[in-house]
């Protein structure tokens, strides 16, 4: 495609203010309170996020690049030629342009994407980069129903690649059902090539969660600006603090927001108090085992059928088959 071809091609499906606002209320009156980890990712949001890949302590990002690079050869011997590359939660694509010079003859491409900014911005290159595969973007929450859009050139099969250990930000009953939902898009003969950062030193995955220059608390914090900005309610910024702790037992991350005193936010009209100290839930990032992931895709009605591992840190690629 080129970079027009793309953009006319766009499926724009991004939550709108109703949306964020309904799913916001329904996280503030559970307790613990939680916010979805899915409202970061505004253009301001995405932004930060990519300085967070560049972060030293933040380890994820550049390991399973270089992962990708090691295996692709193997990886596009073992998905075969042909085929539309459907990608959930694609951010500035990065990963995907690697994975799509080593395919043979790739035919289209869907980045699936909540942030359109981010959209944008990686369609426009990858357009530039790739003109031979038709792109056909899709903005959207990847965790709701979407219908697919169909390439020109019939493709063998569908590869659905979910890279980043975004799978983590999924709790167990969530992520079986992500799974679920991804078994019956690839269809009985498609595929998943999926990212899983892997358990090790819990200071190691804390620092990566908690860098030196604060990036990721101002990503964190990010999502009260949004939310105040977009959906009109009045979160002090100044009034929560960033907190990132690794779960042994839990193998996982929990990112909370801490509320620095006693205080009221109004949200849509309705007021929420917060103790001194009282925690928000706003992301989880859970890491894996082998065996913690073998069970998680059988669940779901997947095996694994090849892995690549990085160590030192460890991460995982995993190639699933219904
Ligand atoms: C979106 C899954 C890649 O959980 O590691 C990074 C998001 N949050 N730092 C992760 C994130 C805080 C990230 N992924």
């Amino acid at each position: 495609s080129t970079v027009s071809d793309a953009l006319e091609a766009l499926t724009d499906l991004q939550p709108d203010r109703a949306r964020i606002t309904a799913d916001i209320l329904q996280g503030l009156s559970l307790r613990p309170r939680q916010l979805p980890s899915k409202y970061f990712y505004d253009a301001r949001g995405s932004a930060l996020f990519e300085r967070i890949t560049r972060q030293p302590e933040y380890y994820p990002t550049r390991t399973e690049l270089k992962l990708l690079q090691d295996c692709a050869t193997d990886i596009a011997v073992a998905v075969g030629p042909r085929l539309h590359v459907v990608e959930l939660g694609s951010g500035s694509g990065r990963k995907t342009e690697l994975l799509l010079h080593a395919l043979a003859d790739p035919v289209a491409y869907t980045p699936i994407e909540i942030s359109r900014a981010a959209l944008l911005a990686s369609i426009a290159r990858l357009a530039t980069a790739l003109p031979q595969i038709e792109m056909l973007p899709v903005c959207a929450d990847f965790t709701a129903p979407v219908q697919l859009p169909t390439p020109q050139r019939a493709a063998t099969r569908r590869l659905l690649f979910f890279p980043g250990s975004t799978l983590g930000n999924f709790v167990h009953a969530d992520a079986v059902a992500l799974l679920q939902a991804m078994r019956r898009t690839m269809g009985s003969d498609g595929l998943a090539l999926i990212g899983i950062d892997l358990h090790k030193d819990p200071a190691l995955i804390e620092a990566a969660y908690n860098d030196a220059a604060g990036i990721t608390a101002a990503f964190t914090l990010n999502l009260l600006a949004r939310l105040n900005r977009e959906i009109g309610s009045d979160f002090d910024l100044e009034g929560f603090a960033h907190r990132a702790r690794y779960s042994v037992p839990r193998l996982r991350i929990e990112t909370e927001l801490v509320s620095r005193c006693a205080q009221t936010v109004q949200v849509a009209g309705r007021r929420f108090d917060f103790a001194e100290g009282e925690a928000m839930t706003v992301e989880y990032s859970h890491k894996y085992t082998d065996a913690v992931f073998a069970s998680l895709a059988a669940e779901a009605g997947l095996r694994v059928s090849a892995h690549w591992n990085a160590t030192e840190p460890a991460f995982g690629l995993r190639l699933l088959q219904p």
